[in-house]
């Protein structure tokens, strides 16, 4: 059992992703009207799925930004409308101060920021919220980052990165075991980094705290199996068991019945 403040998840347990954005890039678009995307959240709660991570703002290589106002209109209701038909747990996936306060009101209980807590006011609202929060390395922004990613030594760099967002979330007062880690696959890095932060996950724990790893149907499991998105879900699901087998306690995924 992994426990995050008052949140109790089986290990490994399955986070299914549910984008409500035009344009993300597996399933941009399918799920951005509220019936669609109660359908989806209401199939991943009965296959299985602990979390269900609602994203307001595409984060593929090369996205663009969208406004606080857009990123509201789009999550809120939808949050709302899941937290009214299923008691799995709802996690927000935003760096945005305001998309996180309301959507923690509206019934989420878990943030997932890809940008670990470092936009403007992002870290005061985690610390006023005290509900779980995933930090996340990424390298640059979405727009920028696989345009040529260069480390030294990819692990060491994560693990760096990971432990000083771990010290500067816990000395503005975020509680360590609300705290979870992800290395961020996809976030400016190469298929190589990829591979080899899969391959030494536990050498990226701080504290002992749990990792979350994000793969799903992602671009390096088209550079190893030469699969187009749409045909990546066994890959997905192989990539998946080696994470949680490598130590993930959270793994994120599109498919969420085939990965349970
Ligand atoms: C929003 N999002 C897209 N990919 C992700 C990943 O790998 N991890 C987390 N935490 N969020 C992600």
């Amino acid at each position: 059992m992994l426990t995050l403040g008052s949140m109790r998840l089986p290990v490994p347990a399955v986070m299914g992703i549910l984008n409500v954005t035009p344009d993300s890039f597996s399933d941009g678009g399918r799920f951005d009207h509220p019936d669609s995307a109660l359908r989806q959240a209401e199939a991943m709660a009965s296959d299985g799925a602990a979390i269900i991570d609602i994203g307001g703002e595409s984060t593929r290589p090369g996205a663009q930004g969208v406004s606080e106002q857009e990123e509201l209109d789009r999550v809120i209701p939808v949050i709302e409308a899941v937290r009214s038909v299923t008691d799995t747990a709802i996690s927000v996936d935003t760096s945005k101060s305001g998309v996180m306060r309301e959507a923690v009101a509206a019934g989420s209980a878990m943030i997932n920021d890809v940008r670990a807590l470092r936009e403007e006011g992002a870290l005061a609202a985690a610390v006023e919220l005290q509900v779980p929060v995933c930090l996340m390395h990424m390298l640059g922004e979405p727009r920028t980052m696989q345009q040529d990613p260069t480390y030294a030594n990819v692990v060491t760099e994560v693990a760096e990165f990971l432990k000083e967002r771990v010290t500067a979330c816990v000395a503005a007062g975020i509680a360590e075991d609300l705290i979870v880690l992800d290395p961020g696959i996809g976030f400016g890095k190469s298929p190589d980094h990829n591979v080899e932060l899969l391959a030494n996950l536990r050498q990226l724990r701080v504290r002992n705290l749990p990792l979350l790893v994000g793969i799903s149907r992602k671009s390096i499991l088209g550079a190893l199996t030469g699969r187009e998105i749409d045909e990546r879900m066994p890959a997905s699901v192989a990539a998946a068991v080696i994470a949680a087998t490598n130590g993930a306690g959270i793994v994120r995924v599109h498919d969420v019945r085939e990965t349970m």
